[in-house]
């Protein structure tokens, strides 16, 4: 293996994946990114331009997706439309990348009998209850509750129905929660940290007892090289690094580290469907492929990223007006 086609490399995990795979291997990259509103091009900057490559388009154009695919040694699929509540209010992206973005993706690599890893998440099992022992598992029954969250099943099923129908040499990852440099502001914990950098208090929705398994970035980044690289074709691996935390301890978390009282935040209303918890028991992972995580202490994990969005107010300050201004027509 030489040469990855990474699609949504621009992207918060995929542009983190890019730099590892640079830093930790000595594959070439081609990136696939249509840079909507989440994908940036600065998220690639510094790296060696001899190695990675920015092609700005689409992973439904069929006729750019065959001409990319058939050079390259695998594909690790990461575009997608990712966060929760603009599919609530527009699910209508989240159909397009999600599922038939997926397709065009699936025909390629079929026909030139590519390599294909798919990136998913742990919201296509639904949820857990607050005081269940349960986490989910490979073997878990899928129950997606949002329109992101079913695109993304939607995208699973045709990735293990190409396994079974045509053959087609794939696995897939089913991630938590991830935190880390380049995620955007619209997102959780961004949104915190550049809100208080902002002198704005933080938004909690509903009681903040949603518990999220937070993992940062570069652990999901080795795991799906593990998984690439060792990984049993059509296996489904669950990536997690037991790292159960409520939303209000994130958030008090976020307001203590950055100088704050933390109780200095707002109850707004609930995101309507609001899955309650998720877990992931990441067995397989850590024991066919040896996976550990290295972040394994989430408050000097968020350090690192607070110092981060601090030092790269050029990175996300042109973000921020457009995502508060989404966030203010719903109240949230
Ligand atoms: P993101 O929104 O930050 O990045 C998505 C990237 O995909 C952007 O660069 C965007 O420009 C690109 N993109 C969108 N539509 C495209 C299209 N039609 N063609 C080409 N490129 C397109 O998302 P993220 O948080 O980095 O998530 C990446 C992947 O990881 C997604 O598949 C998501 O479902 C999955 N995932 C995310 C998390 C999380 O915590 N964020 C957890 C588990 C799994
Ligand atoms: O301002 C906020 N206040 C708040 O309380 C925001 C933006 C979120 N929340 C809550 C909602 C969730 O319980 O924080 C939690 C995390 O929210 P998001 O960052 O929107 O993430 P989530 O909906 O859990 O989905 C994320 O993890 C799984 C990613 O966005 C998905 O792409 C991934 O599949």
């Amino acid at each position: 293996m030489c040469t990855l086609l990474v699609t949504g490399g621009a992207g918060f995990i995929g542009s983190n994946f890019v730099h590892f795979v640079v830093a930790n291997t000595d594959y070439d990259v081609v990136v696939l990114d249509k840079l909507t509103y989440a994908g940036h091009r600065e998220s690639l900057a510094g790296l060696p331009e001899e190695r990675v490559r920015l092609v700005e388009g689409d992973i439904a154009d069929a006729t750019l997706v065959d001409a990319l695919v058939q050079d390259v040694d695998a594909v690790v699929h990461y575009a997608a439309e990712s966060h929760n509540d603009n599919s609530l209010n527009d699910p209508s992206p989240f159909v397009q990348t999600n599922i038939i973005g997926t397709f065009v993706l699936l025909e390629a690599v079929r026909k030139y009998g590519t390599r294909f890893h798919h990136i998913s998440t742990d919201e296509v099992y639904g949820d857990l209850e607050l005081d269940d022992p349960a986490k989910f598992t490979p073997e878990t029954p899928y129950n997606p509750s949002s329109p992101y969250s079913s695109t993304k099943a939607g995208s699973d099923h045709l990735v293990r129905a190409w396994v079974r129908s045509f053959g087609v040499n794939a696995t897939l990852s089913n991630c938590s929660n991830n935190y880390g440099p380049r995620q955007h502001v619209e997102k959780f914990i961004p949104r915190q940290i550049t809100n208080v950098i902002d002198g704005v208090r933080p938004r909690l929705y509903g009681k903040g007892e949603n518990v999220r398994d937070w993992i940062h970035a570069d652990d999901h980044s080795s795991a799906v090289l593990a998984i690439l690289e060792r990984g049993q074709a059509g296996q489904t691996y669950l990536i997690g690094a037991d790292g159960e935390k409520n939303n209000l301890q994130v958030v008090r978390a976020i307001l203590t580290q950055m100088g704050q009282d933390s109780d200095a935040f707002d109850h707004v209303k609930d995101r309507p469907g609001h899955d309650m918890r998720y877990a992931i028991d990441a067995t397989r992972l850590r024991e066919e492929l040896g996976w550990e995580p290295k972040y394994t202490d989430f408050e000097a994990g968020l350090s690192a990223t607070i110092t981060w969005y601090r030092e790269n107010e050029s990175w996300w300050r042109a973000q921020k007006a457009a995502a508060e201004a989404k966030y203010a027509k719903t109240g949230h």
